[in-house]
């Protein structure tokens, strides 16, 4: 594959691990990065090094990456909780308070955005989407997101997408995305699939600081709780939550995109597929195996189970950061041919 120059929106856990991942990848040259405060733009390459020791220790609670938006227009929807010096802290940055928007300006050679935002606002992302597109960008837009009712969102854009030449790949971390994908190819001994159910765990000790964002999403999966109470909540109610659980939290019934996701793609219908997990911020031991689980039955009259598991041994950022940069070379691998629109992570797998 030719090189693949990116951008990354967000310098907070993903954004940050995800820079950092594609030092090991072919191929892959980040050109610009940004968060609230700062922007890092060179087009030959950022010393990754570097920017990842400025800002170690340093983002916000939000991940420091909520208001990564211009002129606060847009916040991603997260209370501000404080100034940190984030990306303006490196050597190769510039401090901005319109980083979206200069990103974009800079995005003439840049193949592929990451978006590594919070989504506590549904249309966060789509409106992140149509700043690019607005500026006449031609290239891959890749989210992390989770929420099942934003695809709808960017699927409602697939017309200004196709005509802008621009190719979105939605849900692209580790659920949705990785293991959405590794759902689709369980499916294939199967010509019906009764359920998809993904179960995932997630230890979160030493990890805590940089996944603070991530902590704040599920807490809003919560029965007692939603997203607006999840923006609205101080850190230190969200630590008193964690706390009430002693560290170790089980969500069921997750809205994960990875219900319409493997929908769209023929798969299953969204309602056969469940989404829960258990995250332990008390140890970095993974308090359960993450699986996947696909019940169907073969063209020849049986019924069984394909079962995917990620070993323990494999860590979160590595779960949601090298399938995030994967997804994202796959994006732009279609895009370079011109198919353009928007894209799932079951999309970009054989098909059902
Ligand atoms: C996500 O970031 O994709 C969702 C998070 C779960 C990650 C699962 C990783 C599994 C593993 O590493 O074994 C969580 C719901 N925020």
């Amino acid at each position: 594959m030719d090189e693949v120059n990116f951008a990354v929106l967000g310098c907070g856990g993903i954004g940050r691990r995800t820079l950092e991942v594609s030092t090991d990848k072919e191929h892959l040259t980040p050109v610009a990065a940004c968060d609230r405060n700062g922007v890092a733009v060179d087009h030959t390459g950022l010393d990754v090094d570097e920017l990842l020791a400025a800002t170690e220790g340093n983002i916000a609670s939000d991940g420091g990456t909520a208001a990564a938006s211009n002129s606060g227009a847009d916040s991603g929807g997260v209370k501000q909780t404080g100034e940190n010096a984030g990306v303006a802290a490196s050597v190769q940055a510039d401090p901005t308070e319109t980083p979206i928007e200069d990103v974009v300006e800079a995005s003439d050679d840049v193949d592929a955005v990451l978006i590594a935002l919070p989504n506590f606002e549904h249309d966060f992302i789509p409106r992140v989407a149509d700043r690019f597109a607005a500026a006449g960008y031609e290239g891959v837009l890749v989210d992390v997101l989770k929420r099942s009712r934003v695809i709808d969102m960017l699927d409602e854009r697939t017309d200004e997408f196709e005509a802008q030449g621009i190719t979105f790949v939605c849900g692209a971390g580790a659920t949705p995305g990785f293991l959405t994908g590794a759902a689709a190819i369980a499916a294939q001994s199967f010509v019906d699939v009764h359920d998809v159910d993904i179960w995932w765990g997630v230890g979160l000790k030493s990890g805590y600081e940089d996944n603070r964002g991530t902590v704040r999403e599920d807490i809003a999966h919560l029965p007692d709780y939603d997203i607006d109470d999840a923006r609205e909540m101080s850190d230190a109610e969200i630590e008193a939550v964690v706390d009430e659980h002693d560290g170790v939290i089980e969500f069921e019934d997750m809205e994960h995109a990875d219900d319409v996701l493997l929908e769209r793609a023929g798969i299953c219908d969204a309602g056969d597929v469940t989404v829960g997990g258990i995250l332990d911020v008390t140890s970095d031991e993974k308090p359960t195996t993450t699986t996947v689980r696909v019940t169907g039955t073969t063209f020849d009259g049986e019924t069984g189970t394909n079962t995917f598991e990620l070993d323990d041994a494999t860590s979160m950022a590595a779960n949601v950061n090298g399938p995030a940069l994967g997804y994202l070379k796959a994006g732009v691998r279609r895009n370079r041919t011109g198919e353009y629109g928007v894209f799932g992570p079951a999309d970009l797998m054989p098909g059902f």
